[in-house]
């Protein structure tokens, strides 16, 4: 025992002798995603974080190990790449180097890493890979389908719902498998079945594109799913979708009707050899108990036609059909590069109330995107309808104007004898209410449970504060990106539209990012942005793009979002991905202006209150931002001239902006806060031109007691040009109101999301118009940026957050403030309380990056970390005292930082 003992610490401590750094590598990645199935670019890119517990840490060097199997790995064998010791500090996005990688192929890979003393640490846990199929040739199946005979009539406005086609096919397999990958998609959207089991969490494969440029296909690795010793079943469910089904206003069938699916299993036997099971004609097809299924119809579910078994082996199929097979369908295959869409969380209901006979209304809690999953004991033939809706009407009824044509109607018919649990699986709804309406016996509370989905993101970002109405707009703002970040940013999830609006995209993107790693989400939705894009060059206004016009400011998404994601994750391949789309974007601007003014179109300052913007100023001014975006772009991928020629181009812009709209007393054409805020937010004015319009832009909110005007643009950039112009007063005042309008104020009625106007909802007036008035756009969540850079203090001062600034501002009569925002290099966290007097700042720095630190105090001699004179702290170095603040430069670590006399900034009156 005594001896096994020594044994022990003697091997504890020479593995410790071995792997004696302080950092670690952790949370693998590739491209963006964790363990990512079906990879189609050739050299994808790894990042990972290194964490230390002690102070001032660095990776000096890493190497990286890939292998193609797991066991490979184990042994250290990097097969298909050792990259050896490199002497870098990089960790993130590092292309693979190793040797070329095959179609499917799979990819194991760890990290290890030494520290700033030389010393390495232990390898990581390992993670991985897959490829995708690279080449057309990999493809074997046909594309199948079961036509029906409700084919889409002549007239469109006559809306048809047919039933979900089943289709499947039975195989062998009888001897010991190595793995099986299954590759899939459809025209249409797909749920896959294997030997009577849903494959994946993933909903809406294989997701929205341009269809007719590109489709991706899943990919799911379904080893553990084979019966290894006999028959096997395979099966899809099809499904309209964003293809066929209604999109936007556009209705039913934009992209094509006849749904189609194709899909194969890549069997690989642990002797060698391989099966493929692909879609062909000997498949067969029948249609079910979905009787209909639209995104923004809704679901109807006649449980009496269910086939139990279908999806199983032995099934007898007797009646079913032959498949409909189309050989060829011209649009390249891409595996799916983005976060698909999951169930989130399951949501109980918090009361339920009986506005009318057999008539039930659940009250959620929250507005939210998703179903209804429900539970009934009924007789066969019994129907249950459930509609969905955003808010209640004054006599407890569901409010629905504001869906406009979506029916958002799910009907679930009994079968009969015993209960019976359902939940639709092609659709889905933005909704706190649900009414339902021919239930059998009483409902019960667990009758009904709310299910939520988003894309699959990680959570990236928290903030909490002092001021529980601040807290609540964060909770608002969080669940209603979550309603419209599926599959694509969407402009709201309820009404017939939820469409990728670009201009929503790029006023959100920023704070997107604070609240979720979005990188491989936006950076898909950019391929969609890129395939909208109009010949001449300007990008749509929507994105897949089923609409025409172009408008500054939503054009404007086709640079800002790939400068965006360059910004937060360091990924310069998306600059390199999209330059050419987006110089083309930058000509358009400059041919369609006339001295580098441009016109007065496109929707101006969207849904701005009691103001009117003109809209030559708000594209002139977009204009130069994108182009000043653009010389900052061109130079991170090298391309010097082009930078150059940027930075002239925009301070000719810049002057021509001044020439055309600022008056000597320093008033900006139509003087509403919009054109103050771009002229400041994006640097088109001199001094004294920004001090008075900083003037001019407080005036204006004064002269409205203290409330704001703007609309979807300027709102994006209202609490950073107050505070960037030394106006913090100010913006703690808008902040803090909860008088119409304001943020507060649909707070202060009960919002649970954040609502696409001002006045969606007011005392005097009721709803809104009708005809535009979604509960969950989150456009003027967009203030969500400015809660995490300015409250909490966190931001980036190099791209992928390598250098950290922290720079809370106390004020608006907070008390403290937590914030965390979990990076691509780690977690940043930063806490401030004020107490009788004393400012105390808990930081917290990831390791391998530095931060400047801002601690708010008129009296810097005071700065205390942990209990010491700031300056002599290991990993503090004084840089200098500015504008109210001690600057500080910090190695990365846990501080605790003391001041008196903190630099608190009241509200404005
Ligand atoms: C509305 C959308 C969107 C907005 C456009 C201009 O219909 O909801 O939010 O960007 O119009």
């Amino acid at each position: 025992m005594k001896t096994r003992g020594c044994m022990r610490v003697l091997l504890v401590m020479v593995l410790a002798a071995a792997c004696s750094a302080a950092i670690r590598p952790e949370r693998l990645r590739c491209e963006h995603l964790e363990n990512p199935s079906g990879i189609d670019v050739a050299q994808p890119r790894l990042s990972w974080i290194v964490t230390s517990d002690e102070r001032a840490q660095k990776q000096s060097g890493y190497r990286i190990l890939v292998a193609s199997s797991a066991e490979k790995l184990k042994k250290n064998q990097g097969d298909l790449w050792d990259s050896g010791r490199v002497p870098s500090d990089q960790t993130v996005l590092i292309p693979y180097g190793g040797k070329p990688l095959a179609s499917a192929a799979p990819c194991w890979w760890k990290v290890k890493v030494w520290d700033g003393a030389g010393d390495a640490s232990a390898w990581s846990a390992p993670a991985r890979w897959s490829m995708g199929l690279l080449h057309d040739g990999d493809w074997k199946g046909a594309w199948i389908g079961l036509d029906h005979e409700l084919d889409k009539p002549k007239d469109t406005d006559t809306k048809v719902y047919r039933p979900s086609p089943y289709l499947r096919k039975e195989f062998t397999v009888d001897k010991p498998v190595r793995r099986a990958v299954l590759y899939a998609t459809a025209l249409g959207i797909h749920e896959l079945r294997l030997n009577g089991r849903r494959v994946g969490d993933d909903y809406f494969m294989p997701g929205w594109t341009d269809y007719k440029k590109r489709l991706y296909y899943q990919t799911c690795d379904v080893t553990d799913m084979l019966n290894t010793k006999g028959r096997n079943a395979l099966g899809a469910i099809l499904s309209d979708g964003w293809y066929a089904g209604n999109i936007s206003i556009l209705g039913q069938g934009f992209y094509g009707w006849h749904l189609r699916f194709r899909g194969q299993l890549n069997i690989e036997y642990a002797d060698g050899s391989h099966q493929v099971v692909a879609t062909d004609p000997s498949w067969t097809a029948a249609f079910g108990p979905i009787l209909e299924s639209d995104m923004q119809a809704g679901e109807t579910y006649d449980a009496r036609l269910e086939m139990p078994g279908w999806d199983r082996p032995g099934f007898d199929a007797a009646q079913w059909r032959p498949v409909a097979v189309t050989e060829k369908v011209d649009v390249p295959l891409q595996a799916y590069p983005s976060a698909t869409t999951r169930i989130f969380k399951e949501i109980p209901p918090k009361s339920i109330t009986t506005p009318a006979a057999d008539t039930y209304v659940l009250d959620m809690g929250t507005n939210f995107a998703g179903w209804a999953r429900l539970k009934v004991r009924g007789n066969a033939g019994d129907k249950v309808r459930l509609r969905f809706a955003e808010r209640l009407n004054p006599d407890g009824t569901i409010y629905t104007e504001n869906l406009r044509s979506a029916r958002a109607t799910d009907t679930y018919i009994c079968k009969g004898g015993g209960l019976e649990e359902w939940q639709p699986q092609f659709t889905f709804h933005g909704f706190q209410y649900v009414e339902v309406t021919g239930y059998p016996g009483r409902l019960e509370p667990d009758a009904v449970i709310g299910v939520e989905i988003t894309a699959a993101v990680d959570v990236a970002g928290s903030f909490a504060c002092s001021s529980e109405q601040a807290n609540a707009l964060y909770r608002n703002i969080c669940q209603t990106q979550r309603a419209n970040f599926i599959e694509i940013p969407t402009d709201c999830p309820q009404r017939d539209e939820r469409m990728g609006w670009t201009g929503d995209a790029q006023i959100y993107v920023r704070t997107a990012t604070y609240n979720a790693d979005v990188a491989a989400f936006i950076a898909k939705y950019m391929v969609d942005v890129e395939d909208g894009q109009y010949p001449d060059g300007g990008f749509p206004c929507m994105a897949p793009r089923p609409h025409d016009g172009v408008s500054p400011a939503w054009a404007d998404a086709g640079v800002i979002c790939p400068w965006t994601i360059y910004r937060v994750y360091g990924d310069r391949r998306i600059i390199e991905r999209h330059y050419d789309a987006m110089t083309r974007w930058l000509d358009y601007c400059r041919t369609h202006s006339k001295d580098l003014i441009r016109p007065a179109d496109g929707f101006g300052d969207w849904l701005s209150i009691n103001a009117d913007t003109p809209k030559d100023v708000l594209s002139t001014a977009y204009f130069a931002r994108s182009t000043s975006l653009m010389a900052e772009m061109a130079a991170a991928v090298g391309k010097t001239a082009d930078a150059e020629k940027y930075r002239r181009q925009f301070a000719d812009i810049k002057q021509a902006f001044n020439k055309a709209f600022v008056a000597p007393d320093g008033r900006i054409k139509g003087s509403t806060q919009t054109v103050y805020v771009l002229a400041l937010a994006f640097d088109l004015l001199d001094e004294p031109a920004a001090q008075k319009a900083a003037d001019h832009l407080a005036a204006d909110i004064r002269s409205r007691d203290g409330h704001l005007s703007t609309g979807f643009v300027g709102t994006k950039d209202l609490m950073p040009a107050l505070t960037g112009s030394g106006r913090l007063d100010v913006a703690y005042r808008l902040f803090n109101n909860d008088t119409f309008p304001s943020w507060g104020f649909s707070i202060r009625h009960g919002a649970t999301s954040i609502w696409e106007r001002w006045n969606g909802w007011t005392p005097d007036e009721g709803f809104g118009d009708p005809k535009m008035n979604s509960f969950a756009h989150y456009s003027f969540g967009a203030v969500a940026e400015w809660m995490f850079k300015t409250i909490g203090g966190i931001d980036l001062l190099d791209p992928g957050y390598k250098r950290i600034a922290i720079r809370p501002a106390p004020g608006g009569g907070l008390d403290w403030a937590n914030a965390a925002y979990d990076s691509i290099r780690g977690r940043i966290a930063s806490n401030w309380k004020i107490n009788e007097g004393t400012l105390t700042m808990d930081v917290h720095i990831p390791a391998n990056t530095t931060a400047e630190v801002y601690v708010p105090t008129s009296a810097p001699d005071t700065i205390k970390e942990s209990n010491r004179p700031a300056r002599q702290a290991k990993g503090v170095t004084f840089l200098r005292n500015e504008k109210g603040a001690a600057v500080f430069e910090l190695a990365s670590g846990d501080y605790r930082f003391t001041a008196d006399d903190p630099v608190i900034v009241e509200s404005a009156r």
